[in-house]
């Protein structure tokens, strides 16, 4: 036998390829400038290695693009609807499907249906667009995860979960009728995309009944939440990824889905629920902004291969390979002494831009310049996740101080080989032996609704 770990390797050969561009420091240099100091506003073809977001830069199986083929472009009563809704019940257990064009439509409604002027709604850690609803429709986000969500070097092998008693202070504070539901996520894409673990949901779902609230999940990640749960939680090493899923999910009333996550998908969402009565409010809803509820905003096409995608992600061999190529990138970086926060999330790795650029302070914006520095020395492109993310209070518009200032490595599915990661951990490791040169950033635009897309910066000197 060798003595080497047994190796594992992506359970998929590439049929289609798409070329990359590398260009000249220099070059990069100049496209940064023009974008403001700002990832989002780069265009794509000047990236190297696109490692801004998993979301909808999945590449689709052949299954799911032959599925394609299979639209069926009707106005009402698509085929590609039914399967979609069946695939919701069969792998999610929820009753009732009201698709959407993406994530953040379903918060849209979702918000827009349960929350009244005045509402409180606890959450484990903010995410930008599902906080934004909840406060455009009257509501104020709680934090209640665990504090060790917001230490980037705390091990817990659980950083997601809800820390039980500051759900019990809040109903206590502002009372159970305030609260139209707690809104949950596995895993915690602001966190680090850190997983809750079962044990957590299932005290959740506990109190949550000994008040009369609702849990609603934000299911956008939850089969990455499933392989952390298979992989770290006693008692479930020997359930299918399937079991793990439903367990879950039958511990809430109903989920937002962005589907360009764990689906496989470029393009989707949707909102399901248990509730009958909400069901029929959301399905009302959704003909005003989205389209007609058996579409929501998408072609059967789009609605084909998402159901596709829902039976391909829950594959145990997909999955492992998606968290462990995150883990092997997070792994590289730690062996050379760069901060990041630990353990690695389940999509992403993220920069503790905090111990990166220590001498440059928090509103000064350093995981905003550290994201454009990588730009600038490889064409990796990462996103920002930190104050510039954070935003501004509904109340004093003073800027939030975020305890985590980070910057995102996100990997697309089934996009990258190991040996990109290698680059990327490379370019890393280089520009933190460099990072003493680098300096700050000062907005020159602000946008009033989640700045950190189309931001403009200026270096300070
Ligand atoms: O980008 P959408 O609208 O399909 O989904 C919004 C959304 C909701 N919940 C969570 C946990 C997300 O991560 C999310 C979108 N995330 C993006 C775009 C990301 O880059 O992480």
């Amino acid at each position: 036998m060798p003595n080497y770990r047994k190796p594992w390797a992506e359970p998929y050969k590439i049929k289609v390829v798409e070329p990359l561009k590398v260009t000249t420091r220099e070059y990069r240099e100049e496209k940064m400038k023009e974008a403001g100091y700002n990832t989002f506003l780069l265009r794509s073809v000047d990236v190297y290695i696109d490692l801004l977001t998993d979301s909808g830069t999945t590449a689709m199986s052949d299954y799911q693009w032959a599925g394609m083929m299979l639209g069926d472009e009707a106005y009402a009563g698509s085929k590609n609807f039914y399967y979609l809704e069946d695939n919701v019940k069969k792998y999610y257990g929820y009753k009732y499907l009201v698709p959407t064009h993406q994530g953040r439509a379903a918060e849209h409604l979702l918000s827009k249906v349960m929350i009244k002027q005045g509402d409180y709604v606890p959450g484990n850690m903010y995410f930008t667009t599902t906080r934004l609803h909840q406060e455009l429709a009257g509501g104020t986000f709680v934090d209640v995860i665990i504090d060790e969500a917001h230490d980037p070097s705390s091990h817990h092998p659980f950083k997601g979960n809800v820390d039980l008693q500051k759900v019990e202070g809040l109903i206590k504070k502002v009372g159970a009728n305030k609260i139209p539901y707690i809104c949950v996520a596995g895993t915690v894409n602001m966190a680090g995309g850190q997983p809750q673990s079962m044990e957590n949901m299932k005290a959740l779902r506990k109190l949550a009944d000994k008040h009369g609230l609702k849990i609603m999940l934000d299911a956008t990640r939850a089969v990455e939440n499933a392989y952390f749960v298979k992989d770290r939680e006693a008692g479930y090493a020997n359930k299918t990824i399937e079991e793990i899923l439903l367990e879950y999910c039958s511990l809430s009333d109903g989920c937002t889905m962005s589907g360009k996550k764990d689906l496989l998908v470029n393009i989707g969402g949707f909102v399901a629920v248990n509730d009958e009565h909400l069901f029929d409010e959301l399905r009302n809803l959704v003909v005003v902004y989205e389209g007609l509820h058996t579409y929501g905003g998408l072609a059967g096409r789009d609605m084909e291969a998402m159901a596709r995608g829902i039976e391909e992600c829950v594959n145990y061999d997909h999955i492992r390979s998606r968290v462990e190529q995150v883990r092997y990138f997070g792994q590289k970086l730690l062996d050379a002494g760069v901060p990041i926060v630990e353990p690695a999330g389940g999509h992403a790795i993220f920069l503790d831009a905090k111990r990166f650029y220590e001498h440059i302070p928090q509103d000064q914006l350093p995981a905003q310049a550290l994201a454009a520095d990588l730009y600038i020395e490889s064409g990796v492109r990462a996103m920002e996740r930190g104050i510039v993310s954070a935003g501004r209070n509904k109340e004093t518009g003073e800027n939030n101080f975020p305890k985590l200032e980070l910057v995102r490595l996100t990997f697309p599915r089934r996009v990258y080989t190991q040996a990109h990661l290698d680059v990327a951990a490379w370019h890393v490791e280089d520009l933190f032996e460099k990072r003493h040169k680098a300096k700050g950033l000062k907005f020159i635009y602000e946008p009033q609704y989640l700045r950190f897309f189309q931001a403009k910066f200026e270096r300070l000197d």
